[in-house]
């Protein structure tokens, strides 16, 4: 039989097929020691029915690292805009990593009842100042609240759809909404230090009807930026750069130093945000900083 694999509790898998769920083990071949990936929320398997164990995960079209989840088509980018206050460069971390798997974001805003209108038509319009040429769509939602949230749904029907973001933001909040009912557990923020509480553990995936998965995931503080190889690899996770570093002179131009740089140029017109620029050179020194002893 197939299905995909809903939830994972300790050692063991919960396989949706046909809508019935079966609690499976995983098979010892299937088993890499230590390998977190070896089977995870998202893969569709095969599995026998009587054994209750999965013998065979089939190849992923894409998959996240964190969270971890597999199979999607859109990453749902949860950010609130306050409490915790969005953050530029959490944000395009984000963002790099879920270009770096070829995965389609867009963009989710929680907790706009947090802030006036016109704090949040600022908020925005920057927003789609600094990003306008990668064409995300945008939701400002109120998590808490089922009636803000129809365009949102109807954006993601017929989709499989992982809510990720940092602690806090709202993504049980927001999907306990979308699918009326408070199955999941959602916490508070720090007063302190303004920050989730890592409430939610596990990706887990849920059914908003028959054609549309979505999928809480755990939120995070900090992320890592994606592993590259090559220098120039960098510059194709922003795709907002793709029409100016074809007018470069070297084909291997990082867009740092070297002379007749289509990035730099396009960056004193004003034609790339500095914001962005400057989120370029930090990613840049991050994966490629040199070990100095
Ligand atoms: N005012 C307001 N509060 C919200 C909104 N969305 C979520 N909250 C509150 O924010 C807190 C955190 O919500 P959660 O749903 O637990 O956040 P989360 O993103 O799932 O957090 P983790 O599971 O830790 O990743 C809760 O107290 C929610 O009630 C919103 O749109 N407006
Ligand atoms: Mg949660
Ligand atoms: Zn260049």
């Amino acid at each position: 039989m197939k299905g995909r694999v809903i939830r994972k509790i300790k050692g063991f898998y919960y396989v949706n097929s046909d809508n019935n769920i079966y609690e499976c083990k995983l098979r010892g071949a299937l088993k890499i020691k230590n390998d977190k990936l070896n089977c995870i929320v998202g893969d569709i398997v095969e599995f026998d029915e009587k054994e209750q164990a999965i013998c065979k995960v089939f190849e992923r079209e894409n998959y996240l690292d964190r969270p971890l989840i597999s199979n999607i088509d859109y990453a749902g980018i949860t950010f609130a805009i306050k409490s915790p206050d969005f953050d530029y460069t959490n944000f395009q971390k984000v963002l790099l990593n879920v270009y770096d798997r070829n995965i389609t974001p867009f963009v989710i805003f929680t907790k706009v009842d947090l802030i006036s209108d016109t704090e949040l038509k600022e908020f925005t319009d920057n927003f789609h100042m600094v990003f306008s040429t990668l064409e995300l769509d945008v939701f400002p939602v109120i998590a808490t609240d089922d009636t803000a949230l129809s365009d949102l749904r109807e954006f993601i029907a017929g989709k499989i759809t992982a809510f990720s973001g940092p602690s806090g933001v709202g993504k049980s909040t927001l999907i306990n909404n979308l699918l009326n009912e408070d199955i999941l557990r959602t916490g508070d923020i720090s007063e302190k230090t303004d920050r989730g509480k890592h409430t939610t553990t596990e990706s887990r995936i849920f059914e908003l009807d028959n054609s549309t998965l979505i999928v809480d995931t755990p939120g995070f503080s900090s992320l890592d930026f994606p592993k590259l190889k090559e220098k120039t690899a960098l510059s194709r996770l922003f795709p907002d750069f793709q029409d100016y570093s074809v007018l470069c002179k070297f084909r291997d131009c990082t867009h740092i130093n070297e002379p007749e740089c289509g990035v730099k140029s396009a960056l004193e017109n004003a034609k790339i945000p500095k914001l962005r620029y400057e989120f370029y050179l930090y990613s840049y020194n991050n994966i490629f900083r040199e070990v100095k002893k």
